[in-house]
């Protein structure tokens, strides 16, 4: 398979065009935080410093208390390969306004771009991975509607996807390596949680 093309940055901004009340956005930590924020940092965004594994546990319990709301999650590869489980009980509980995006660079990006199980096997002597496939892998757990998206021609219904097709539904992108500057969040979770709470419960 060749090298990823897509870059994270205009393809998350577009994720995100337009966000309003009905938007919940859980970051992942490392790069996807910073994706997300650089789009605009807002109230009903959840970006995580932590908690490496969490955010698509977190987006189930959202999506499940707020059915009304749509929820997405945006995460990295590394950070998936955590919860693995989380998909099958995401597949399990069937939340209809749940969208799961994975930018995958192949990479633990935010810890130096040591290979992640997602870079190709055999892929040089610092660079090989496990091949995995998180698609397959969503698909396996149950999760019907998966997809990958590889090309620029793709994203515009990755978008509409994303935004509003009835869920659950899992999309991988694979995403290029690149340095890109930090776009940082408030860093006290205790705020973010609070002003996230207020923004959408009217109390914190
Ligand atoms: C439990 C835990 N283990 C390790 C880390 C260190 N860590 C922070 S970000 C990261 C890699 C994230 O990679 P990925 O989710 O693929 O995102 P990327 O930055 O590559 O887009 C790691 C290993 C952590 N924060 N928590």
């Amino acid at each position: 398979m060749s090298k990823p093309t897509l870059q994270r940055r205009p393809l998350v901004k577009q994720l995100l065009d337009g966000a309003d009340d009905n938007l919940l956005v859980i970051a992942g930590l490392g790069s996807p935080n910073w994706d997300v924020t650089e789009s605009g940092d807002r109230p009903l965004n959840m970006p995580l410093w932590g908690a490496m594994g969490a955010p698509v546990c977190m987006g189930l319990g959202l999506a499940i208390a707020q059915p009304t709301k749509r929820v997405l999650v945006i995460t990295g590869d590394a950070d998936m390969l955590m919860s693995l489980g989380s998909l099958a009980t995401v597949a399990a509980q069937q939340p209809d306004n749940l969208a799961i995006v994975v930018l995958d660079n192949e990479k633990f990006g935010e810890t130096g771009n040591q290979a992640s199980h997602t870079s190709p096997r055999n892929n040089g002597p610092t660079d090989s991975g496990a091949g995995a496939d998180l698609a397959l892998i969503a698909k396996g757990c149950g999760i019907a509607d998966v997809g990958t998206v590889r090309d620029a021609a793709e994203v515009a219904q990755l978008v509409r996807d994303a935004r509003g097709k009835k869920g659950p539904i899992f999309r991988l992108v694979k995403v290029m390596v690149e340095k890109l500057e930090f776009v940082m969040p408030p860093q006290d979770g205790a705020h973010l949680k609070d002003r996230f709470r207020h923004a959408l419960l009217g109390h914190p």
